[in-house]
């Protein structure tokens, strides 16, 4: 197995819960992913990165995890995950599993005995418990807030308060304490030997906290945890610290005791220059680039991105990692077909409709973006259902939502359910092969007619159009080599070469351009005559 095989990988993300059904319960589970392991070969990706499957009360989508050496019973057992990674092996599909460090479940065997032992105790060290400021200690210990809302603190009938970035049943752990640090070695090393490839390292960049009395209070009120805070705080307490990096330094040694060597992916949202320090050759290996989900649909904007990301990963001898989606964000169908200034967390709180989504226009422009993302060098990322082309099911009944922002904002967000909704894999059936039964999120009106079912074989589906790109860029995906082609990287237009003679066009306009002469090895619009048309993009072979 070659050692660099992450350098030009796609990567698919699967959320367990939501991928397919084998036992129905209504709940995705490993072995359902192990049944369409032939359908991720065929789709043509490299790896499977699978967000969390762990023990887990689920309040906060798994990423509240109970019990870091295990499986959740809804989700199957250990040897279903061994069978998972043979099965995925047996056919060169590499395995990453998501790794949450920042936090666990407050039911974790850990918290439970921090919550049975005094103030000041050992057990109380591993996490981060602080007395209150005022009189009687009732103001939390600093200002600092959940990434779900309300403050990152809440307060034990004791009177301590332990802080919290997410959600209160999601304790954060005390970094600076030598029992986590060795603990976490050692998840590292348990899953190693079990097979898996690497990690996606959850929260990547909030691990270590300044616990220096007095706490620091985060300049500025509202979204403390956020990109714009680190801008106003460049200094933050518990964002980005210099000593974050020597954790990463330590688990490097670890992935490099397996061969091949194990890798690392930061989820970091933080800015380019300070996103590039977690890839230095002795921490990790890749780290998420999520500019795309910052600028949408606008060809200058993606020429800085492109421009900033290639470059600054160059600097430290990784690749630039690409991503139009995830488990956390609006589905990119529904983003693209928005006037590009909504913001998409207002829209969500109208439930969708607000304004309403162009869903041709998003599904034109995501089919463009894939062959942008697939034609770009580096490691792209897809979300599972982005294949085929499912938007966000923005009108889910608030019962059913199971996402804590919806609670912990007051209903004034939405939440994060509605790009989790189960796969359609035939066109009938209850859930629409999901499973037997009903998935635990409910599937909309017509969600078949978007299945694996019905786009297989058809030429101008999603699924179709990513299968071939997946197949063809194997073809130049190996030579890092990029440039822009300045003749036709102007205004709308984005083009760049890649391994000397495919070039890539995107246009992000809404006017037709004039095609350079090549031979079209695939596009994402039919093309007729010697025009790109608006919205579409194209990968040429030229002299
Ligand atoms: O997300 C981290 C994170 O900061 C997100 O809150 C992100 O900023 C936001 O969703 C963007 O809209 C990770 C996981 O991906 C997420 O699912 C978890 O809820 C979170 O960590 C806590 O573990």
């Amino acid at each position: 197995m070659s050692r660099n095989w992450w350098r030009n990988a796609v990567i698919y993300q699967i959320y367990p819960r939501s991928f397919v059904d084998s036992d129905g319960n209504g709940i995705g589970d490993l072995a359902g992913i192990t049944s369409r392991m032939d359908y991720l070969a065929g789709l043509g990706v490299d790896a499977v990165w699978l967000s969390p499957f762990y023990p887990s009360p689920w309040a906060d989508g798994g990423y509240d995890v109970a019990d870091y050496r295990d499986v959740d019973p809804s989700l199957g057992t250990l040897e279903d995950f061994d069978r998972l990674v043979a099965a995925a092996h047996e056919r060169d599909i590499r395995v990453l599993i998501d790794i949450v460090p920042n936090h666990t479940s407050d039911q974790h065997e850990w918290f439970r005995q921090a919550l049975a032992s005094p103030a000041g105790s050992p057990e109380r060290d591993r996490y981060v418990f602080r007395d209150g400021k005022g009189h009687a200690g009732e103001h939390p210990p600093s200002n600092w807030e959940s990434r779900f809302g309300g403050p990152a603190w809440t307060r034990l009938p004791d009177g301590q308060w332990y802080m919290h970035l997410f959600a209160k049943e999601q304790p954060d752990l005390n970094w600076d304490n030598p029992d986590v640090r060795a603990e976490f070695l050692d998840i590292l090393r348990f899953w190693s030997r079990r097979g898996v490839d690497g990690f996606r390292i959850d929260v990547a960049a909030a691990l270590v906290k300044d616990m220096s009395e007095p706490l620091r209070d985060v300049v500025g009120g509202e979204g403390t945890t956020g990109l714009d805070d680190l801008a106003a705080n460049p200094d933050h307490p518990f964002l980005d610290r210099p000593e974050v990096h020597d954790v990463y330094r330590e688990w490097n040694k670890v992935f490099h005791e397996f061969d091949p060597p194990r890798i690392g992916v930061a989820e970091a949202w933080v800015q380019n220059e300070r996103r590039v320090r977690y890839t230095r050759t002795d921490e990790l290996q890749q780290a998420f680039n999520f500019e795309f989900l910052r600028v949408r649909w606008d060809a200058p904007e993606y020429r800085r991105v492109v421009q900033e990301s290639i470059s600054g990963a160059k600097s430290v001898g990784t690749v630039a990692t690409w991503v139009m989606s995830n488990h956390d964000v609006v589905r990119h169908v529904s983003a693209l077909g928005l006037p590009a200034e909504t913001d998409l967390r207002v829209w969500l709180s109208t439930h969708g409709t607000h304004p309403a989504p162009d869903l041709e226009l998003g599904t034109r422009r995501a089919r463009a973006a894939v062959l942008f993302t697939l034609g770009l060098p580096g490691s792209a990322y897809v979300y599972q259902g982005e294949e085929l082309g499912l938007p966000e099911v923005a009108d889910l009944p608030v019962e059913v939502l199971e996402d804590p922002k919806y609670e912990r904002t007051n209903h004034k967000e939405k939440g994060r359910d509605g790009c989790r909704v189960p796969l359609p894999w035939t066109r009938d059936g209850v859930s629409a092969g999901f499973s037997t039964e009903p998935g635990w999120l409910p599937q909309p009106e017509g969600w078949g007619e978007r299945s694996v079912e019905a786009q297989e074989g058809d030429e101008e589906s999603m699924l179709e159009l990513y299968r071939t790109a997946l197949r063809l860029r194997r073809e130049f995906a190996a030579d890092e080599s990029f440039e822009w082609e300045p003749t036709h990287n102007t205004g709308d237009v984005l083009a760049f070469r890649r391994a000397d003679n495919i070039l890539v066009l995107v246009n992000t306009g809404s006017e037709a351009v004039p095609l350079p002469v090549g031979e079209v090895v695939l596009s994402s619009i039919k093309l007729d005559g010697d025009t790109l048309p608006g919205n579409s993009a194209v990968w040429l072979r030229v002299g």
